[in-house]
């Protein structure tokens, strides 16, 4: 008989083993748990001496992540948070190696692959994006989402990752997709503690997949507290299991099936693993694992300790559940392994862990030392020409005796080396200074690149392909011409699906997608429940899983629902992996003027501050919008597009290339020339500041309009920078809140593009009122910026200028 292969993720069932083959998979089990459990101890010993920031670990949950394991195949998925790395350990997808140099934030990619010293300890996620910007092949892989330090915050995601097993199983027309699925066989493991169960986020994804369907596999690890908070305070009756009993399917209908274990009972959690993740993978159900009586052997993380909050009888209680003295006493017992042989595997564990620790902190500390070593004797190559010798000599020997440099240690003392020597002209100093920018572009590789995945599938690659109009080009209501971009994507590329409240059946509320359900199915262009951030998270799964996903927001003021997943999680994905993962998502919305408080937002300044990481679409008309689409649905990095919500009845002629010409992001566009005065907008005011050009052109003034497009990336090609040098004199109008969308604008053509160097009065913004608007047409007219507020700013402006040409209106 061949030798069975012992690894942590070996099943193993009685009846197919022999005892000593499952005795050396338990052992080997126990042999990770508790190398899990040594880097926990000393990663915590690690913080408090002071070698990394912060420490929170997966101590005292090790036993049920063997058991899950287990359970997890090639292809398969996990998205969790930051108890997971015993898992890691045993499923090979991190080790103790890579877990260390995480802790003391090592940003090579080769040493920290995860996050390339970014994310704070245990964060986990496989690198799917090569570096030429293609896919690695995801179905031969088991495969980790990038965590995120939001409890709670990673379940939207989740969704959507296991929707994305269902499309591959049940849409045929996405065999072609080889890397990213087996026929949709793959489960989504996802994690959460007990007290992120109380979060929104959590229920929200929890009635999603149980709607849906889907092979999600939901693990709670419940040590029954948060912090310092306790079960009674964060959960009806205490029980989360008990409480999504209602979830549970029952003959004829959609659910859950549900399962509770304790996490210090192995065989049990084998045996739990193993048929919870065999109904999710083959009927695609979606399940739960409740386990319960976890511990916290060192308390929540290296922020605080325990004993504050838990009182003696549960501190008593958790030494004797603790999981690994629970497995080791079962492994005693049931003969497994002798008392001096568990004693033997510990004390050799504790030593290959101290080891790993070092390499791990060696691998760094040479680095650094070495950039110390350098920006010493250039510093000392100074001193020896410096009148400030003396001084310069001091800076060196602190940075020798700092205690655990960093990088910052080393770049410090060297720009402090030339603040000192500022006075003085030395060629040793010049030598610095080269060292120093060399540094500098170093430093950014390390720490600011990659807010996009930036490769050559970046959409700012695709090619630009103008729109063609034949002679007798159609004039359409706007909605069809969005519904003609949609359908010849939707025809050319399989992948493309479509989702959101009322966008399957009746095609969106303003029928951009009518009839495309039923020409395309509803695994193609479907309707979800009122859930917005989940609607955001099915986006962002599906697009981690190769697909091409439009996930609609209704309106943009419920983008604000979704605003938690859209910032902390889609946004900084390509920046917390170092551009391993990425997501592009294409969100669509349609929001600025309309009718009432909840119908009418406009809060760019809000999305541009809280979503760097996606592209920002401001369309004026929907011809721009879908030659948006266009160019998004080519490239591969996550943008945001706001349609302008009362632009779907009006006629626009239709181009004959409607699903191949494209809007490049960047491109300002100059809709109206003028030499008095530069007026940069977007979206809808657009039409209200075009009209506002008519106007003043009937009292002498010529104003050049600019429309942006696109308000991430802004203006790249410095069109409006340009029209300043002709016009001196600069007017930002939009729908947000005075300080919004409208400040960031005058930032980038100020600051940005040195706007400020041809300006010859004042620039000024006209934004909304700082309230939301009222309903009704009037409530328009006195909150938002209108024609005649336009005339009359611009005109105040020249008058100001000059008043004998433009004598005063009021
Ligand atoms: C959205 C959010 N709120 C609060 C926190 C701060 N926080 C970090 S961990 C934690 C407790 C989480 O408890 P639980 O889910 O039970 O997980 P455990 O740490 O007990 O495994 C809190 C409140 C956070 N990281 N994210
Ligand atoms: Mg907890």
């Amino acid at each position: 008989m061949p030798e069975t292969i012992i690894s942590a993720t070996s099943k193993f069932s009685a009846s197919e083993l022999s005892f000593e083959d499952f005795k050396k998979i338990v052992i080997n089990d126990y042999r990770i748990g508790f190398e899990s459990r040594q880097a926990s101890l000393i990663g915590r010993r690690e913080v408090l001496t002071g070698k990394a920031k912060f420490g929170i670990f997966g101590d005292g949950k090790e036993v049920a992540q063997l058991a899950m394991a287990k359970a997890f195949r090639t292809g398969d998925w996990r998205a969790g948070y930051y108890r997971d790395q015993t898992f890691m350990f045993a499923t090979g997808i991190s080790n103790l190696k890579e877990f260390f140099a995480q802790l003391y934030a090592n940003p090579d990619i080769e040493k920290d692959p995860a996050s390339a010293g970014r994310q704070m300890n245990c964060h986990f996620a496989t690198r799917f994006v090569n570096a030429d910007g293609t896919w690695a092949n995801q179905a031969e892989s088991l495969n980790c989402a990038a965590d995120i330090s939001t409890t709670g915050g990673h379940m939207p995601r989740l969704l959507g990752l296991a929707y994305a097993s269902k499309l591959y199983r049940q849409n045929k027309e996405l065999e072609y997709l080889k890397q990213f699925s087996v026929n949709g066989n793959e489960v989504a493991f996802g994690t959460i503690g007990n007290g992120s169960t109380s979060e929104g986020l959590f229920f929200e994804t929890f009635n999603a997949a149980g709607v849906l369907q889907v092979p999600m596999a939901i693990s709670i690890w419940d040590d029954a507290y948060a912090i310092s908070v306790p079960a009674s305070l964060q959960t009806t009756k205490e029980d989360i299991s008990e409480i999504l009993k209602g979830f549970q399917r029952e003959d004829g209908t959609n659910g859950y099936e549900i399962f509770k274990v304790r996490g210090w009972d192995y065989v049990a959690l084998c045996e739990t693993y193993e048929k919870a993740i065999d109904v999710c993978r083959r009927e695609h159900v979606p399940v739960l694992i409740h386990v319960t009586e976890m511990t916290q052997p060192q308390g929540h993380s290296t922020s605080g300790s325990h004993e504050r909050y838990k009182s003696k009888e549960r501190l008593a209680w958790e030494n004797e559940h603790d999981c690994l003295v629970q497995m080791r006493k079962w492994m005693i017992e049931s003969a497994i392994a002798t008392e001096e042989e568990m004693d033997a595997l510990e004390a050799t564990a504790k030593k290959y862990v101290r080891e790993i620790q070092r390499e791990a902190w060696n691998d760094l500390a040479g680095e650094i030392n070495k950039e110390i070593g350098a920006v010493s004797a250039l510093i000392e190559q100074v001193a020896a020409q410096s009148q400030n010798g003396a001084k310069l000599k001091d800076v060196v020997s602190e940075l020798k005796a700092t205690v655990d440099p960093g990088r910052k240690d080393a770049i410090s003392a060297g720009r402090k080396a030339l603040r000192i020597t500022v006075k003085e002209k030395l060629s040793t100093r010049q030598e610095l200074v080269n060292w120093l920018n060399a540094e500098r572009v170093k430093n950014d590789e390390r720490f600011s690149s990659k807010l996009f995945t930036d490769t050559a599938a970046s959409p700012l690659n695709v090619p630009i392909i103008e729109a063609v109009y034949d002679d007798d080009a159609k004039m359409l209501d706007g909605r069809e011409i969005l519904n003609a971009c949609f359908d010849n994507n939707f025809e050319r590329d399989k992948s493309i699906v479509a989702f959101g409240e009322d966008v399957g059946a009746i095609g969106d509320v303003n029928q951009g997608f009518a009839g495309l359900q039923n020409k395309y199915s509803d695994l193609r262009i479907s309707d979800t429940g009122i859930r917005e951030a989940t609607i955001i998270g099915q986006g962002m799964g599906l697009a981690m899983r190769g697909l091409k996903p439009i996930a609609e927001i209704q309106y943009l003021d419920y983008l604000i629902y979704a605003t938690t997943v859209l910032s902390d999680d889609l946004a900084s994905l390509s920046y917390r992996t170092r551009g391993g993962q990425k997501a592009p998502l294409i969100v669509r919305t349609r929001g600025h003027r309309l009718e009432g408080i909840w119908h009418s937002g406009s809060p760019l300044g809000l999305i541009l501050n809280a979503m760097r990481g996606l592209h920002i679409c401001v369309p004026r008309d929907m011809t721009q919008a879908a030659g948006m689409y266009n160019t998004l649905l080519r490239g591969d990095e996550p943008a945001l597009v706001i349609e302008c919500l009362n632009g779907y009845r009006l006629k626009e002629r239709l181009p004959s290339n409607i699903g191949e010409f494209t809007v490049p992001l960047g491109k300002a566009e100059v809709l109206r020339e003028g030499a008095d005065m530069t007026v940069v907008s977007y979206g809808s005011t657009l039409r209200i500041v075009m009209e506002a050009a008519e106007e003043l052109e009937k009292m002498g003034i010529n104003i050049e309009v600019i429309d942006p497009q696109t308000l991430y990336p802004f203006d790249t090609e410095n069109v409006c920078g340009g029209s300043l040098k002709k016009t001196n004199k600069l007017l930002v109008v939009d729908e947000d809140m005075p300080g919004g969308g409208s400040a960031y604008i005058l930032q980038k053509i100020l600051e940005t593009q040195n706007g400020y160097y041809s300006l010859d009065s004042q620039p000024k913004t006209l934004p909304a009122r700082e309230h939301r608007p009222p309903y009704g047409t009037d409530g328009d007219y006195f909150s938002k910026p209108s024609m005649d507020d336009v005339v009359e700013l611009v005109y105040s402006m020249m008058n100001e200028a000059n008043p004998t040409k433009y004598p005063d209106l009021y």
